[in-house]
């Protein structure tokens, strides 16, 4: 059977392409700020499970409304053979190329969908334009863009637009949300009734999808977690060397690992939502692409010194009595309950200090040659921000449209955020604090429970963003 196939149509620079690569979460489909961009049809599918299930045609801009409503105007023959008639009279006119690229494609398919830009003002052009759409005789989807907040002009365009069109829907081609797109299978089905069913079955595999995509975003927010937790950077002591730069040198090699799994976290959330061209963590001022261990950020991120100290003073002590043993009875993490409580319950002043030690390879070998060991981390809060920072990146990469090629305000909106983590529960503070308990060792008696409870709230949470 041949799946639905529907023609975006409109004046030129409105966001017929920009809605297609929304909707088929394509990156690759020109979308440019001058007109003209799409000189050729091209077709575009939406696959699902490597099925293609429907098929949306690009095509260019009308450039010559006026004359081609004249010329239809004018036309004798039967209604049916208008498009066919008007494609053979301008076969070889330079002039009309646009206009029988974008004609062409219409011939034996389900549906138009006419992009508008409703946030500027209606001209006559629109009207014409229209007009030769509504005398193709196809089902007529007209799709409300706004590429600016203006919707003053809004009551026009649906007047307009009653008179000539079946159905008529907003579809921001930059939000391009989940929801939007979803919304847009049911205004197909209304558009083309035949296809209902066809078009209900596409809605229900992507509801699925985007809920295994958000199930495989939880799964790599515990690998973060996980590897956090238990990280420790080990290097042999130069006997040869001071001791404190090589001190430094080994904290800055840990804290560069733990970046690394969060930009490995990152690019993971990316592939799960097929943006292959976002930043990762760049920027230098938000609490979001600042350097993970600033400052700012934890003051910002994760939970509030209190909140820590309420929920999780015990687990945290405990985080800190698992290096012992882990170290042979050296604790590295200079924060531990009883640092944590004695800091109050005020905000937090900064980064807690990470610390470093040396101590004999174990079992006497290596010619008595000694390690510096850096981690596991003693603070949960890293865990917090790291979070947090996870959270408010899928919350932004959830919602960013495919149709975007401008990466500034993917990073904008993320400096406007604030920690999430800070307003849950304190039970679920605590699932998240239990978690850490039964993970900091591997093989722990309950941690498979833990962990079920750890991604059932993380779900949870990103089902809700
Ligand atoms: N702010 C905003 N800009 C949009 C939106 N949709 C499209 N644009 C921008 O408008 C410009 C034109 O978008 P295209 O999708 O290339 O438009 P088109 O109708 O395919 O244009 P042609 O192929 O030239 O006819 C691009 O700079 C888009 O980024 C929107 O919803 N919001
Ligand atoms: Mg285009």
């Amino acid at each position: 059977m041949s799946i639905p196939t529907y023609a975006t149509i409109g004046h030129p620079n409105e966001g017929k392409s920009s809605v297609i690569s929304a909707l088929t979460e394509n990156e690759t489909i020109q979308i440019s700020p001058t007109p003209g961009q799409t000189t050729s049809c091209a077709s575009y599918k939406l696959t699902l499970d490597q099925e293609a299930v429907l098929e949306l045609i690009d095509t260019p801009g009308f450039q010559n409304p006026s004359s081609i409503l004249s010329w239809m105007d004018d036309w004798e023959g039967e209604e049916s053979d208008l498009i066919q008639g008007f494609l053979s009279e301008f076969a070889s006119d330079p002039d009309f190329h646009h206009d029988r690229e974008l004609l062409s494609p219409l011939h034996g398919k389900t549906g138009i969908l006419y992009v508008v830009d409703a946030s500027r003002p209606l001209r006559e052009v629109d009207r014409q334009e229209m007009e030769i759409l509504r005398r193709t005789g196809l089902p007529r989807l007209a799709l409300l863009n706004f590429k600016t907040d203006q919707r003053a002009y809004l009551p026009n365009w649906k007047e307009a637009l009653s008179r000539r069109f079946n159905l008529i829907r907003e579809f921001d081609a930059h939000e391009g949300s989940f929801a939007t797109r979803l919304n847009l299978m049911d205004a197909l089905a209304e558009l083309t009734p035949e296809h209902k069913d066809h078009l209900q079955t596409i809605k229900s595999s992507l509801e699925r999808d985007w809920d295994q995509r958000i199930q495989e975003a939880s799964l790599v927010v515990e690998t973060l977690w996980l590897r956090t937790l238990r990280h420790r950077y080990q290097t042999t002591l130069d006997a040869a060397r001071p001791e404190e730069p090589q001190f430094e040198e080994a904290k800055e090699s840990y804290r560069e690992d733990i970046r690394g799994f969060e930009r490995k976290a990152r690019k993971e959330f990316c592939r799960i939502f097929q943006h292959s061209s976002l930043p990762q963590g760049i920027g230098k001022d938000s609490i979001f692409t600042q350097e993970l261990f600033a400052d700012k950020v934890w003051k910002v991120l994760g939970l509030s010194r209190g909140q820590l100290a309420t929920a999780g003073a015990v687990t945290a002590g405990a985080m800190g009595a698992g290096l012992d043993v882990a170290a042979g009875g050296i604790t590295f993490g200079v924060f531990t309950a009883a640092g944590l409580l004695a800091g109050g319950i005020g905000s937090w002043i900064g980064t807690p200090k990470l610390g470093a030690k040396k101590y004999p390879f174990p079992g006497g070998g290596s010619l008595g040659k000694e390690q510096i060991v850096v981690g596991p981390f003693a603070d949960p809060q890293l865990l917090f921000v790291l979070l947090d920072r996870s959270l408010l990146y899928l919350q932004q990469l959830m919602k960013w449209s495919h149709a975007r090629r401008d990466v500034e305000p993917f990073l904008k909106g993320l400096e406007e955020r604030t920690s999430l983590s800070k307003t849950w529960s304190d039970q679920e503070r605590k699932t998240l604090l239990k978690w850490i308990k039964t993970h900091k060792d591997p093989g722990h008696s309950t941690s498979q429970e833990t962990s079920k409870a750890f991604r059932a709230l993380i779900l949870a949470k990103l089902r809700k963003l």
